[in-house]
């Protein structure tokens, strides 16, 4: 039989068009309308749109950018909308469905495929052996996970994963019940994202999140976007950035990649961004290397040293370095000492900039007094990652650049709730001091060992040592490295389950027996217990606020994360567990209120959170310029110079999303801004790169990665697309390209997967994918 190309990843067939010069505008409405449309029909779909990111609606499902405080009253993004629109769908996966199409039948579809078939709207079960999901009851399915729980050598055999949509009082209490189960067993996606960020600024400033609010960035001088593509993955950020440069802002854009939504921004809520011409956003943009940031900074950082060793005085603010700072010598010499042709040699191969474009970029920070520094995963998933951000930080302390208005660090995280996950304990390295408020509420001694991460998870999977393996919504199996490794680890578990909302491919890759468990979702009403009740959660800048569903679920079978949570507690724990299960799923209040007992920020949660627009947590290296380090001060540390390494004949290979994406969700196959639609199978690689290796424009070749484990890891059938990118770097999407990301190739310290930095070769075109 054959299938559409958007039913069959064999049928993949890319269409290639110049790339775009500018984001939004007139295109983006049309794109938000039309998706909306056609999933939700048209009217619960605008009507749904309207109370996103408002002050009585509900948080986005898309990104975590923050609401500005006066909201436009269509304060979402084309990104936005798709993301709405995809959980707002009318479409359903009945059990009906799971009879007609047995998981061979699925895990043979492509992931855009199973998304498009709609909510999931009753718990199924997969028994050892069946070829088919069948019905069962809610009561059942939490047998079935207790029966498996209890038949465990150690609780330390079950992971407990959580994707970043899980709002607080449902990672709270699902967090709580792990560790009363015995386990900090807490993977999550954050281990593949911003890990890196956490890591490397709890021990430089002692708080793992950004400094900055948005008032910040309208009020910086200079923003050096790094890493990241705001045009697609954060389309509201680009109002940020037009507003910030109106009020006088510069921008650097760093990134191998021209990508069309730092060029140029028209804004679809103004007349002059959808008639006109739009904001030039980038003033100098920097086409780095992959991996070359590390470098970049360390030379910027060495040239203020020096200047300032000539005329004392100049560059670095002595004040703020002497009474807030720790290590700047031992910073400073490592810099300094370096052979200046050796260092610059070094740099030149790194970064690929010319020196001049370097001075440049030296002459507007030195001509800003406040200075702000965004990044996402163009930083976070790289070998030597933490370092690269370390350096940064240095970079931002040696002229004052954090604790004062107008300037920071502003990691921009993925998820809408990722960062509040977090703070709810939603981490595999719990702080002592979150295990003893923990405890102390609850009157149980939490377990102290360090759980699993992501990748570590998938090594006891595959080892034997976890034998359980459940989900707080995600897509495991697609959005982790090593594909093949992935899936053979799930496929060794007794039991796999997965709380989600719509079906994907880690739903049929399973373990001997596995359960899909459906949620309701952000845009859903949820009326658990009988009153509507809302959930909170915490956006990139450490604002918290109210989320509140306005969509009638479409099944009466699915459940509140909450619900599903505290459900599971109580038949796992048994009766005599004295946790108010119940009465936690009946009221969000009640889970409020012992939030405010173990996590510090949260005082008066209810009252606070009730107010418009929520309230940010304190922050004290932002608020009071306090460093809660290991020190007590702010930390300079020293960073070797390093960047990849690539033999000769191979290209650099990153990861990264296309424009109709969100992660594994794929949500049409138009990647506008760069040109390419009806298909993913893409690289994009340099023409004189393409030359060198004969790689001709259109043509068709495997990807094969290379590792130091001598795997082979190979995507076939890719289309050759000549593009404007870095020399040396190719780009590919995710997560058709998991594939080639060696499990054992994550990032030193932090641990996450080195998705943006694979060493390729291609290969003649195999065939089919
Ligand atoms: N619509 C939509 N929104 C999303 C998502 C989505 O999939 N779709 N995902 C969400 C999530 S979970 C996350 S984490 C964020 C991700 O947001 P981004 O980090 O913007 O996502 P990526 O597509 O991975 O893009 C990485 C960017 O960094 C650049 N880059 C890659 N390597 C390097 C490098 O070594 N140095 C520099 N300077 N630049 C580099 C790439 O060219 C690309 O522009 O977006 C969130 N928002
Ligand atoms: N090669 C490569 N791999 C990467 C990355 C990369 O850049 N390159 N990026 C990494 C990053 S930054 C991240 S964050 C991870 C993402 O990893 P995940 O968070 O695990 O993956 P998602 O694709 O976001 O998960 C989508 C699924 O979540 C479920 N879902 C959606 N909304 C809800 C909800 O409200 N509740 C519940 N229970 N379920 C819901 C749906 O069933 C949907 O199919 O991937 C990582 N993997
Ligand atoms: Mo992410």
């Amino acid at each position: 039989m054959s299938r559409a190309p958007h039913e069959d990843p064999r049928q993949d067939a890319p269409e290639v068009t110049e790339p775009g010069r500018s984001a939004a505008g007139i295109p983006a409405v049309v794109s938000s309308v039309r998706v909306v449309g056609g999933q939700a029909g048209a009217r619960r779909g605008m009507l749904t749109l309207l109370d996103v990111n408002q002050k009585k609606g509900f948080d986005c499902p898309g990104c975590a950018w923050p609401e500005p405080g006066h909201r436009h009253p269509a304060e979402f993004c084309e990104n936005g909308a798709k993301a709405v629109a995809e959980e707002a769908t009318r479409r359903t996966v009945t059990p009906e469905f799971f009879a007609r199409h047995g998981v061979a039948d699925l895990a043979g579809r492509s992931g855009y495929w199973l998304g498009q078939q709609g909510r999931l709207t009753r718990p199924m079960y997969l028994a050892a052996g069946a070829s088919h999901y069948e019905a069962v009851s809610w009561e059942r399915a939490f047998d079935l996970v207790a029966e498996e729980l209890a038949a465990l050598d150690s609780p330390d055999e079950a992971l407990f994963y959580t994707s970043g949509r899980t709002s607080n009082e449902a990672a709270f209490l699902y967090q709580l019940f792990a560790r009363k189960f015995g386990t900090n067993n807490l993977p999550d996606c954050s281990n593949m994202c911003h890990e890196s960020s956490g890591s490397a600024l709890v021990e430089t400033l002692g708080v793992g999140k950004g400094s900055v609010l948005l008032d910040d960035l309208y009020q910086a001088d200079l923003i050096i976007v790094a890493g990241q593509n705001p045009g697609t993955n954060h389309p509201r950020m680009l109002t940020a950035l037009e507003r910030a440069k109106r009020g006088g802002a510069r921008i650097i854009t760093v990134n191998p990649l021209p990508e069309a939504g730092m060029r140029r921004f028209r804004n679809p809520q103004t007349v002059r961004g959808l008639a006109g011409g739009g904001t030039l956003l980038t003033d100098l943009f920097l086409q780095i290397r992959l991996g070359g940031d590390l470098a970049l900074f360390s030379a910027l950082n060495r040239m203020m040293l020096q200047m300032e060793e000539l005329r004392p005085g100049s560059v670095l603010d002595r004040d703020f370095i002497a009474e807030h700072t720790h290590g700047f010598d031992v910073f400073a010499e490592a810099l300094l000492e370096q052979d200046d042709d050796a260092f610059w040699s070094e740099v030149g191969a790194a970064t690929g900039l010319p020196r001049e474009q370097i001075d440049e970029a030296l002459a507007m920070v030195l001509g800003s007094r406040r200075v702000v520094v965004c990044w996402a995963m163009g930083l976070t998933q790289h070998k030597h990652s933490v370092p690269t951000i370390r350096e940064l930080v240095n970079f931002l302390l040696l002229r004052g650049n954090v604790g004062r208005p107008g300037a920071g660090v502003c990691p921009v995280r993925g998820h809408s709730n990722v960062q509040g996950d977090r703070t709810m304990g939603i981490f595999e390295r719990p702080a002592p001091a979150f295990l003893d408020a923990l405890g102390a509420e609850f009157g149980f001694a939490p377990p102290r060992e360090h759980g699993h991460d992501t990748v570590r998870a998938i090594r006891a999977m595959r080892d034997g040592t976890a034998r359980v393996f459940f989900a707080m919504g995600g897509n495991f199996v697609s959005a982790s490295p090593d594909t093949s490794a992935t899936e053979d680890a799930m496929r060794r578990c007794r039991l796999t389950v997965h709380v989600s909302t719509k079906l994907n491919r880690s739903h049929v890759v399973t373990g001997a027996r596995a359960l899909i468990l459906p949620a309701l979702g952000r845009t859903d009403r949820d009326d658990s217990g009988g009153a509507e009740q809302f959930v909170t959660v915490e956006d990139s800048m450490g604002m918290v606020h109210a989320s509140r569903g306005s969509v009638r679920p479409l099944s009466d079978q699915m459940r509140s994360e909450v619900a599903i949570v505290a459900g599971l507690a109580r038949r796992v724990l048994g009766p005599d567990d004295d946790v108010p299960w119940e009465d936690f799923a009946r009221d969000y209040d009640l889970v409020r209120d012992r939030i405010e007992r173990v996590v510090p920020g949260f005082t008066d949660f209810n009252a606070r959170v009730r107010r418009p627009g929520g309230f940010a947590l304190p922050h004290a290296p932002r608020d009071e310029r306090r460093f809660p380090t290991a020190t007590g001060k702010a930390n300079f540390t020293a960073n070797p110079l390093t960047a990849p390494r690539v033999p000769e004949g191979r290209l650099l290979l990153q990861t990264l999303r296309s424009h109709d994406q969100f992660n594994t969700t794929v949500y049409g196959l138009d990647d506008r801004y760069r040109g390419i639609r009806g298909g993913r199978r893409v690289v994009f690689v340099h023409p004189d790169d393409a030359a060198g290796l004969g790689l001709a424009d259109g043509a068709y070749a495997d990807i094969v990665s290379e590792w130091e484990d001598g795997v082979e890891r190979r995507a076939p059938h890719f289309r050759i697309v000549h593009y404007p990118t870095a020399r040396g770097c190719a780009a590919a999407y995710y997560p058709e390209t998991n594939v080639l990301v060696p499990l054992d190739s994550t990032a030193d310290v932090s641990n996450t997967p080195t998705s943006k930095s694979v060493v390729v070769r291609f290969e003649a075109d195999s065939g089919e994918a």
